[in-house]
């Protein structure tokens, strides 16, 4: 990877990405690109305000700065996808669909975040294999499943180089995430650092989740990994640890011992979640590419509380 667009850039991935690649490709390599004017991603490099829907504007961008990697971060999360699955489908397909056809024309390689919620039906829940069953009741599972499909159908039909993940939840604390079923995981610290009582959507159910500096590296490692180890494309498992709401309440209580935490259950959280894996196997993905985690739990907290209260909210 030479030069870099990312799309989506605004988001919560996006917003860290573009500071990590910057660092390690150059500021002037890697271009961000949002809907919205982005003060701060403008600040140290290339920004352009792109809709990533608009193929023309799109692929003017690519072609005008010889971009030759592009990441794809345009995404409606799953619970906003099933308040309007119509709108989840043209974004998310569109955004990806776009991003393959400039890719093939303009010979980039391409990364698009696949995630957790790309399984449903009857799979196992404890130790989820790479490879299983994939049958999504939501919106934004069978956008995550299509879209792993489609890329893998760049790699053998065109030979566009498209890699990806499968996101857990990801904690990080420069970006709030929006509308995903796994956000409580980060609004509880907000709340537990700010001396509020958290009110959680969701209860009782394991789900995967991931600190950001983890899936920075994976997505730069997956990148640049010798394509001829690479038996999977899209989409890898990866994991870093999985826990209860009830599991990061006391991890959190251990640091901020009278921090409250009640439960009004969001039943269209509640439902995906339970829908979802516990616990991912990542073994392709430490074998085909050396991934390995290096936070967990324990370690996440102490950096989340730390990197929260520097905030002086
Ligand atoms: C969501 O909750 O929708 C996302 C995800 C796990 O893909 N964070």
């Amino acid at each position: 990877m030479k030069k870099i667009l990312i799309v989506g850039a605004g988001g919560q991935i996006g917003s860290e990405l573009v500071t990590y690649l910057r660092g390690i490709y150059g500021g002037s390599n890697v271009i961000a690109a949002d809907l919205r004017e982005n003060e701060k991603l403008a600040a140290d490099g290339p920004f352009v305000k792109l809709d990533a829907l608009d193929q023309s504007s799109f692929a003017y961008t690519v072609h005008k700065n010889g971009v030759d990697a592009i990441f794809n971060l345009v995404a409606l999360l799953s619970a906003t996808g099933e308040k309007n699955p119509q709108l989840a489908w043209n974004i998310n397909m569109g955004a990806l669909n776009n991003s393959l056809e400039i890719a093939r024309e303009y010979k980039c390689a391409v990364f698009t975040p696949s995630s957790i919620g790309a399984f449903g039906g009857d799979f196992p829940r404890q130790n989820t294999p790479q490879d299983t069953v994939m049958q999504p009741d939501t919106m934004y599972g069978v956008c995550k499943v299509a879209g792993e499909l489609l890329s893998n159908y760049y790699y053998s039909r065109y030979d566009v180089d498209t890699r990806s993940v499968r996101f857990p939840g990801i904690i990080s604390n420069v970006t709030l995430p929006g509308g995903g079923t796994t956000d409580y995981a980060v609004e509880i610290f907000y709340s537990a650092v700010k001396g509020e009582k958290f009110v959680c959507p969701v209860r009782d159910v394991y789900m995967d989740m991931m600190y950001m500096p983890d899936a920075l590296r994976a997505m730069v490692e997956l990148m640049e990994a010798d394509p001829a180890k690479l038996r999977h494309r899209n989409s890898f498992n990866i994991a870093s640890m999985s826990f209860t709401p009830d599991i990061i309440y006391n991890e959190i209580r251990k640091r901020i011992p009278d921090f409250e935490m009640t439960y009004r259950i969001d039943p269209v959280k509640q439902n995906i979640a339970e829908g979802w894996p516990d616990k991912l196997d990542d073994t392709c993905a430490r074998e085909e590419w050396g991934w390995k985690p290096e936070w967990d739990l324990s370690s996440m907290t102490d950096d989340m509380i730390r990197a929260i209260k520097a905030k002086n909210l």
